[in-house]
């Protein structure tokens, strides 16, 4: 397809709570978007880079900046379609989540113009997953009343923020109130090698996956906690050691694998450069054997229903992030994901999610460009 436009949107969303976890905190969702108009119709992408860059390097306000400036030049030039858009972006790959937004956007235009839904072009036919509900970093007490009145929701799946000194007890408690509850905790890299036992001893509480208890420049000790998960299992076998900032790239994922450094992944379209790279790694765990979770950023309405269709497929073995976009976001322009019976319902219209009301973005944009092609 020519692009015709390419439009860019600053959006600052409010929470409904602050999202909490050891690299910092989001009290407000600075999030932007991308509309590209082309002969063949529109279509919508989202960056979902975080307000400071405290999960990775990148930041919402500094992407949206390159994606304006730099990034939206460089697919006026010719014909695109969406497989080739990391390439012709290949010099910005230290912004996959812009890359992501540019994919999105133009897979958005040829979905529509196909009639074709998101599920249908990953080969989903699935109508539904089961839905997973994160809860930031807050005292004892907070979290297991939150993660009580989530499981009376109906979600399947609670993952809670820990660090170290807020752990073991956390675990107890929450084991306590909701003892068949799937039970996932993330660190976001809080640990050092010296906290092996003590991980070792969280997760013996019954913990049904830990997601990226280390740094991801240590991937030795996420070797030796696999190895000291394996030597001690149970009948049902090792809870995966899932990885999560550790992994941008295929090649971060083969690496990890082949060293034993991971025995999961939580997949985020945004971290990893768009949703053609979000499938081939799914399809790598699949392959390999290794459990594999549907990764949240706090997304909008777009980036939720991008990410319940992936979820969909049937390597994700462990429950997602899979709660609707309201369930962090006060305001949002997209219209939201259903939740049903515990299970969240996989959009079936052609393209990615349903158009976004304008009004409700007018009164969110904090700031807005239009590059025209030609101009
Ligand atoms: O570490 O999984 C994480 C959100 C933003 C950045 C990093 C993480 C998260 C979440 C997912 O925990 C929360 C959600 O989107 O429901
Ligand atoms: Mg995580």
């Amino acid at each position: 397809m020519r692009i015709s436009a390419i439009e860019l949107f600053l959006l600052e969303l409010p929470l409904r709570e602050p999202f909490v976890a050891s690299h910092g905190q989001t009290t407000a969702r600075t999030i932007s978007v991308v509309r590209v108009s082309s002969e063949t119709g529109q279509g919508w992408g989202e960056c979902s880079a975080l307000p400071a860059a405290t999960y990775t390097a990148e930041s919402a306000a500094d992407s949206y900046e390159a994606l304006a400036e730099k990034m939206a030049p460089l697919l006026l030039r010719g014909d695109v379609s969406s497989e080739e858009v990391p390439t012709l972006l290949g010099e910005h790959r230290d912004r996959p989540m812009a890359v992501a937004a540019m994919e999105m956007a133009v897979l958005d235009v040829e979905l529509r113009a196909a009639g074709m839904s998101l599920a249908r072009w990953f080969g989903v036919d699935q109508r539904s997953v089961p839905a997973g509900v994160s809860i930031g970093l807050d005292d004892i007490d907070a979290t297991v009343t939150k993660a009580r009145a989530l499981a009376a929701e109906g979600y399947r799946r609670v993952k809670v923020k820990v660090q170290p000194g807020h752990d073991i007890d956390l675990v107890a408690a929450l084991r306590r109130t909701l003892p068949t509850i799937e039970l996932q905790i993330d660190a976001n890299g809080a640990y050092g090698p010296a906290d092996l036992e003590h991980l070792l001893q969280t997760i013996r509480i019954g913990v049904d996956a830990m997601e990226q208890p280390f740094p991801p420049a240590t991937p030795e000790a996420a070797r030796l906690l696999i190895e000291r998960l394996s030597d001690s299992a149970p009948g049902s076998g090792p809870i995966p050691v899932v990885a999560d900032e550790a992994v941008a790239t295929m090649a971060d994922a083969a690496t990890l694998l082949s060293d034993g450094a991971m025995s999961g992944l939580s997949i985020k379209p945004a971290r990893v450069g768009g949703l053609r790279a979000a499938l081939a790694l799914h399809n790598l765990c699949r392959d390999s054997g290794i459990a594999a979770t549907a990764g949240g950023m706090l997304e909008t309405g777009l980036g939720r229903h991008a990410l319940a269709a992936l979820a969909g497929l049937p390597g994700f073995t462990l429950t997602g992030d899979l709660s609707p976009a309201g369930r962090w976001l006060a305001i949002d322009p997209w219209p939201d994901l259903t939740m049903i019976d515990g299970r969240i319902a996989i959009r079936n219209e052609p393209g990615i999610a349903p158009a976004p009301d304008e009004g409700v973005l007018s009164t969110v944009t904090l700031d807005r460009r239009l590059i025209k092609a030609g101009s």
